[in-house]
């Protein structure tokens, strides 16, 4: 098979800085974001939401296949009907479809099926995993990938200065009935988008993370 074609690395990011002092920086950049349920009204800009978009759209992706959309809406009409069709699905799954563990865990969270943060965030963005690309190639890794490119999204809210929820209305196909999108489009996330309340508080239980010793394991793990 002929090779494929390869181009020279282009110069990458530097910070200038060691990995150690850079990755620390990042740190105390990132560590304060939370996921916030109270939301500002203050407007964002259409060219914020096409920035934090754009990083998203820097992820990796299985084969580059990119198999994703962001369908940003700011549209009050539409937001509010995305949080009656959200509503109609949370109602059911707190009164029924939710196990008393699930129910259990979420209680630290004070959630429940009142989501007024969709009609007040300025935007809501629903991002989309791609089944397939939309020349009915295959895609790989979807899960993967969407995941990643969402993670950069959050990542780049937060720097942005942009609050943001990580929303997942149970189950997500009335998004793509109310957006009108094709059939190779599965909801993955619904992220509203804006600035926190004045007031706004976040659950104790959702700030502490787990010791770095906890969770990363060097080797096989230090024998003592
Ligand atoms: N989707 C519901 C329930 C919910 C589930 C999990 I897991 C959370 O971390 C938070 C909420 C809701 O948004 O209320």
């Amino acid at each position: 098979m002929e090779n494929p074609p390869f181009i020279p690395l282009e110069p990458g990011y530097h910070p200038g800085v060691p990995p150690e002092q850079a990755s620390r920086e990042f740190y105390d950049m990132i560590k304060s974001r939370r996921s916030i349920r109270m939301f500002s009204d203050q407007p964002v800009s259409r060219e914020a939401i096409e920035g934090i978009v754009r990083v998203a759209t820097t992820a990796p992706s299985g084969a580059n296949k990119q198999p994703w959309r962001f369908v940003a809406v700011s549209d009050p009409a539409l937001k509010h009907e995305i949080r009656l069709g959200a509503e109609k699905e949370e109602r059911e799954l707190y009164a029924s479809r939710a196990s008393d563990e699930w129910l259990a865990d979420l209680a630290p969270l004070g959630t429940d099926d009142n989501k007024e943060y969709l009609d007040i965030a300025p935007w809501l963005i629903v991002v989309f995993r791609l089944t397939s690309a939309d020349d009915g190639s295959k895609v790989y890794y979807s899960e993967e990938s969407i995941g990643l490119a969402t993670g950069f999204l959050l990542t780049a809210a937060h720097f942005a200065g942009l609050a943001t929820l990580t929303h997942t209305p149970s189950p997500m196909k009335f998004l793509g009935e109310l957006l009108g999108r094709p059939s190779n489009e599965r909801p993955y996330m619904l992220i509203p988008v804006g600035y926190p309340a004045k007031d706004c508080t976040v659950p104790v239980h959702a700030i502490s993370r787990m010791p770095l010793e906890e969770v990363l394991i060097f080797d096989r793990g230090e024998q003592s």
